[in-house]
């Protein structure tokens, strides 16, 4: 007795069995394009505020705000754009968050505030605005405020590609034992290295990125193929991404001139740190100033424009991911 169409399917769905011809997936070309979304710092700013008044000692040992991608599906879809996930992280005077560790790779980028500082395997790093500070996986890291008014940053994590591969660990402190470290003026000298360095060496033993620094080299960049100058924050020993898994960098506008339309299938979180400007990505058209922070979603079109002054944006990624896996792929189109 031949059964019908509806009970074979049913037999099949009982013994894990799925008939490909009817995949949702099978040959799927991408259907649909993320759209970017802003967080705009005149409006997100009292929403923090609202944070800082948490009094739960759950809040005041984390006052994280995750910023959530649009097409999040839930509280526990924790991303903002692709494989990254970005938040505000802010702290009061005299607040702490305790040493802990994990094998997400983190960043910092300072937005308001100053006398905080993050403590990775145990050295100090103080944050002024515009500084980039990495916490990469696996080391020991803890904060202390130790300023006298609120401090906020921006948290950058690949927590969802951990999701992904199954490979998020976490670690209670304390820091036991502390792990050997190298002070950054040992890469304070251009172009010379240290002969023996502590530390792995897949990411780099320097964790602060002062924001000046990025700024003189910016200065001496020159242009991408689509007009832009950027920077990449590297590791000095071996001129490759700062981090596994998150690229970092930071691109200059000039004035008034727009850059030629690139697209890749890396997923962007920018933050303006400093200028006006405006960006078309996708069919979307936005305005920004500093502290700004929106996206760039993966396989859209995106030009910038630098208004009234030029501009920098600090840019996380996951380009090298994807590179690294040989699927990168940036276009530039020539108008
Ligand atoms: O500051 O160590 O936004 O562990 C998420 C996880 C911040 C941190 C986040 C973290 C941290
Ligand atoms: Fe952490």
């Amino acid at each position: 007795m031949a059964s019908s169409s509806e009970e074979i399917r049913s037999r099949w769905h009982e013994a894990k069995l799925a008939p490909l011809w009817e995949s949702p997936n099978a040959h799927k070309q991408l259907d649909h394009i993320v759209h970017s979304h802003i967080w705009r710092w005149e409006d997100t700013r009292p929403l923090i505020e609202l944070a800082f008044n948490e009094t739960s000692p759950e809040a005041v040992q984390r006052r994280v705000l995750q910023m959530l991608s649009p097409q999040s599906a839930s509280l526990a879809d924790e991303y903002t754009c692709g494989n990254v996930l970005a938040a505000f992280q802010c702290l009061l005077p005299g607040e702490t968050a305790r040493p802990h560790r994990h094998t997400m790779n983190a960043l910092r980028f300072m937005l308001e505030g100053a006398g905080a500082v993050t403590l990775v395997d145990g050295k100090e790093c103080p944050m002024a605005y515009g500084d980039l500070v990495l916490t990469p996986g696996m080391a020991w890291h803890e904060h202390r405020h130790d300023g006298d008014a609120p401090v906020v940053w921006l948290d950058v994590l690949d927590v969802p590609l951990h999701m992904y591969l199954g490979t998020a660990v976490f670690q209670p402190g304390p820091m036991e034992p502390k792990p050997e470290t190298m002070p950054d003026a040992a890469f304070a000298s251009p172009n010379i290295a240290p002969a023996v360095t502590y530390g792995a060496l897949d990411r780099s033993p320097v964790f602060r990125y002062p924001y000046e620094d990025a700024v003189r080299a910016l200065r001496h960049a020159p242009p991408s193929p689509d007009g832009i100058r950027r920077i990449r924050y590297v590791n000095p020993l071996t001129g490759q991404g700062a981090m596994p898994l998150l690229d970092t960098s930071m691109m200059e506008l000039d004035a008034g001139v727009t850059s030629k339309p690139m697209m890749t299938n890396a997923n962007l979180v920018v933050a303006v740190v400093e200028g006006h400007g405006e960006s078309q990505v996708g069919d979307q058209r936005f305005t920004w100033k500093a502290r700004d922070v929106f996206t760039v979603p993966q396989h859209n079109w995106a030009s910038h424009t630098a208004v009234g002054g030029d501009a920098r944006l600090f840019v996380v990624s996951d380009a090298d991911v994807l590179r690294r896996l040989n699927v990168l792929t940036e276009s530039v189109k020539d108008e």
